[in-house]
């Protein structure tokens, strides 16, 4: 297995609201839980849109890079980082296959809709149509979880981390009662490796304000 570090590229900053939730973390989340060795490297937050397009050509982040590969979109990154570690995808040909299948029921079929439902409430708008669609996925995603631990097998899988960053977002986390849910992201939000990778995303962008702060005193 290599062991040159690969890089998490994020923002040098952002504002408050999004931090803990930018999606690097689920890269962080995943070298944490696999012992992948990782450095940070940043592309600055300020004129995002177009300063890094050669990277990721929808100036968002996160993007990842090992060796000569380099890798935007977090759901590329993360099956990435899986060929390198059988504690994030499992070695046998069916707990790999349904490993892929559940990352993309969560980036896709629900955070198709958890995204554009969540802008919405900040807007303070109303799409009843969006909001239905939403409450039938969460209902449907309770449904799944209510027997089961685990998505795949008997264990923790990036199926698991793709899905409990998707339904960790405060607002769809109060969205209805779902216990099966709640219990689901509590567990896997508690496992040591996203607490570090939260912890260590926090500090980061805290850093960054200091760093700002100085400049601006300049
Ligand atoms: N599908 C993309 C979504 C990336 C994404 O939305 N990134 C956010 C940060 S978490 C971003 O860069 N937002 C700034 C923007 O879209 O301009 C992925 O999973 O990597």
């Amino acid at each position: 297995m290599p062991t040159d570090p690969v890089t998490i590229w994020t923002y040098d900053w952002v504002p408050e609201g999004p931090r803990g939730f930018v999606r690097d973390i689920r890269l962080r989340w995943a070298c944490e839980e696999a012992d992948i060795p990782y450095r940070i490297a940043t592309v600055p937050f300020d004129g995002r849109k177009t300063n890094h397009l050669d990277r990721q050509p929808f100036g968002q982040v996160p993007m990842l890079e090992d060796g000569p590969i380099s890798l935007f979109e977090s759901g590329a990154g993360l099956i990435h980082l899986g060929s390198r570690s059988e504690a994030l995808i499992p070695p046998d040909e069916k707990g790999r296959a349904e490993t892929i299948q559940w990352i993309f029921a969560g980036l896709n079929t629900l955070e198709m809709v958890t995204m554009p439902w969540v802008v919405l409430q900040w807007s303070k708008e109303d799409m009843p149509a969006i909001t239905g669609w939403l409450d039938n996925r969460l209902a449907q995603m309770e449904t799944v979880l209510g027997p089961r631990e685990w998505l795949v097998g008997d264990g923790f899988t990036l199926a698991d981390l793709v899905m409990a960053d998707v339904l960790r977002v405060d607002l769809v986390r109060k969205r209805g009662d779902r216990p099966a849910s709640e219990a689901y992201v509590e567990r896997m939000i508690g496992r040591p490796a996203f607490r570090k990778a939260y912890a260590d995303q926090m500090a980061h962008f805290a850093r960054a304000d200091e760093t700002r702060k100085e400049n601006d005193d300049d």
